[in-house]
């Protein structure tokens, strides 16, 4: 225990809002399983977050299930990492809201990812998809985290949650660890196999620039041959003039170790048939035996359910501490 409290605290979460991809895992899942040694580590299922989008309520739970499964499957062991939903634990909502009061209209009209949900959503511009940060900085905040390992994409979010903690810490003293974001070297962004300006995304409606975690070998065969790539036929590595063939680069880097180099050389000669049948058959290899576990995890519903029941319970424990010293700080009268 005396440990514990010694090592540094990593919180991070991706929400249930569609199928994991493999973005989800080499941006994220896969880069969190190599901390839990180093660091005490809180993996949230951000669900709350997932409604400022409508949801299909059925598709909702089937989904948060799969990923608490797929969070184990990808090597993250609920013994040595705290595994929880976000609205099994209460205090998330309850500080998100005392942070809203402490949080500029101003600076949520900045935030790039309102501005982007907003224009893809725009019959349902709702105030949770504006108020999102300062959730989100509640989920960080809670647990008094030093670092939030995220996608570069998420950096915006980090950085407000510090404003929020800074701005809170400045008029009553320090309540709040102020967090850094924590970005990975590798695979930082994986882009659209289709639209390779884009990132792939789990919620995107065009399911052929997405490979899905759990995905079939065949289907993801199919997506690698339909990549996007360019008209020059070498495979090389420039994200400016050549984002398609530089994302499959990418992927295959990290699916098989090879630095870009040596991924040049492999393919020195050869058409993008061969290069991107090789990309897809080295992610069928990286995500089969993930697929294979997270099928059998769900299949033992009672092994899941115990997993999140004490996650929610310790990931509890530590917010409800930082909940109680917000609410006495604010003058709220105690219970
Ligand atoms: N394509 C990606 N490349 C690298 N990292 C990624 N992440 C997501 N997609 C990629 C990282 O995964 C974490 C969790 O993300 P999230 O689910 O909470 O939100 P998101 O970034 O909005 O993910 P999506 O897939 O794009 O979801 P939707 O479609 O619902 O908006 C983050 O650390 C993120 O960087």
């Amino acid at each position: 225990m005396e440990n514990e409290v010694q090592k540094k605290r990593i919180l991070s979460g991706i929400q249930p809002s569609g199928d994991l991809t493999l973005g989800s895992y080499l941006g994220a899942i896969k880069n969190w399983a190599a901390l839990a040694d180093e660091y005490d580590c809180y993996y949230m299922l951000a669900d709350m977050h997932t409604i400022t989008v409508r949801q299909v309520p059925a598709d909702l739970r089937r989904r948060t299930l799969t990923q608490v499964a797929a969070y184990i499957a990808c090597g993250l062991d609920p013994e040595k990492n705290v595994l929880f939903v976000q609205s099994h634990v209460p205090a998330h909502a309850q500080l998100a809201w005392v942070l809203d009061c402490y949080t500029m209209f101003g600076e949520l009209s900045r935030m790039t990812q309102f501005k982007d949900k907003s224009a893809k959503n725009a019959d349902n511009i709702n105030a949770g998809l504006f108020t999102y940060p300062a959730l989100m900085a509640a989920d960080i905040l809670l647990y008094q985290a030093d670092l939030v390992p995220v996608g570069g994409d998420q950096k915006q979010h980090v950085e407000i949650c510090r404003d929020i903690a800074t701005r809170f810490n400045g008029v009553y003293g320090d309540v709040f660890k102020l967090p850094e974001p924590y970005i990975p070297q590798v695979g930082a962004r994986v882009m659209s196999l289709t639209t390779p300006e884009n990132k792939m995304s789990k919620s995107d409606k065009d399911q052929n620039g997405c490979v899905y975690m759990l995905e079939k070998p065949e289907d993801i065969l199919r997506k690698f041959k339909k990549a996007v790539t360019d008209s020059d036929a070498c495979v090389r590595y420039d994200p400016a003039a050549k984002p398609g063939v530089s994302n499959l680069m990418q992927i295959y880097s990290v699916a098989t170790g090879r630095s870009y180099g040596e991924i040049e050389q492999e393919f020195d000669g050869l058409g993008y048939g061969d290069f991107k049948k090789a990309v897809g058959e080295a992610v069928v290899e990286l995500l089969r035996p993930i697929r294979e576990e997270t099928e059998r995890l769900l299949a033992d519903k009672a092994y899941l359910e115990s997993v999140y029941r004490t996650g929610a319970e310790k990931a509890s424990y530590v917010a409800n501490r930082t909940l109680s010293k917000v609410y006495k700080k604010v003058g709220f009268l105690a219970r």
